[in-house]
This record gives structure tokens, C-alpha cells and sequence, in this order.
């Protein structure tokens, strides 16, 4: 009986001590591909208006990770005009964006399949 304890007191600490280390190895193994996979990442929106003149885009987005933005309906600096011609009020979009100063920029966007 005296052995099955001390068995299971090692699991015990085993155990214990597993789910730190993993953390700890994920969390470092997750926080260098960071930045690559930040800017490659897109995230999902709907387009509510497209200002040419402006050159803004009002997105209801989802979470953005590059920018630490929760999910909301913002206006965006278009980083490139053209890609205003080739959305709408309504579409679906996947978009990257960035930070700019004091504004947020759309620096590419796609229609959502
Ligand atoms: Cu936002």
C-alpha cells in the first residue's frame, strides 16, 4: 500500500508539473512564428461602406490579432485606393490590416469564399 501511494504521489507530481512545462513550451514555441504568421494571417469581415473620395473602408470585423483589436465595426485607411474599386457595401472580406500612427490601415482584401 505504502509503494501505491508513493506511486501515485509521483503521478501526482508528474502531473502537476506537465501541464506548466507544456504551457511554458507552447507559449515560446507560439510567440516566435508570431510575426510571419501575423502578417500573412487574414482576418474575416463585411464590408458596411466604401468611401473613394476618403479613401477609408468601414469594416465589421472580427478579431484582428495583428493589431490586438477585438472584433467591431471600424473605418479603415484604404493603404492602396484601388482596392476600394474592387469591393462593396455588403461583401464578405478577408483583409490584413496594420497600424499606422493613429490609423488603421487595410493593407490587403480579398472577397470571402
Ligand atoms: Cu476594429
Amino acid at each position: 500500500m505504502k509503494t501505491m501511494m508513493t506511486a501515485v504521489a509521483a503521478i501526482a507530481l508528474a502531473l502537476a508539473g506537465a501541464p506548466a512545462h507544456a504551457q511554458g513550451a507552447s507559449g515560446h514555441s507560439a510567440h516566435a512564428p508570431a510575426p510571419a504568421a501575423a502578417s500573412a494571417a487574414l482576418s474575416e469581415g463585411e464590408v458596411r461602406k466604401v468611401d473613394k473620395a476618403a479613401g477609408t473602408i468601414t469594416l465589421k470585423h472580427g478579431p484582428v490579432p495583428s493589431i490586438d483589436m477585438p472584433p467591431m465595426t471600424m473605418v479603415f485607411v484604404a493603404a492602396d485606393p484601388a482596392m476600394l474599386d474592387r469591393v462593396k457595401a455588403g461583401d464578405k472580406v478577408r483583409f490584413a490590416a496594420d497600424r499606422a500612427g493613429n490609423a488603421y490601415r487595410v493593407t490587403r482584401i480579398e472577397p470571402a469564399k
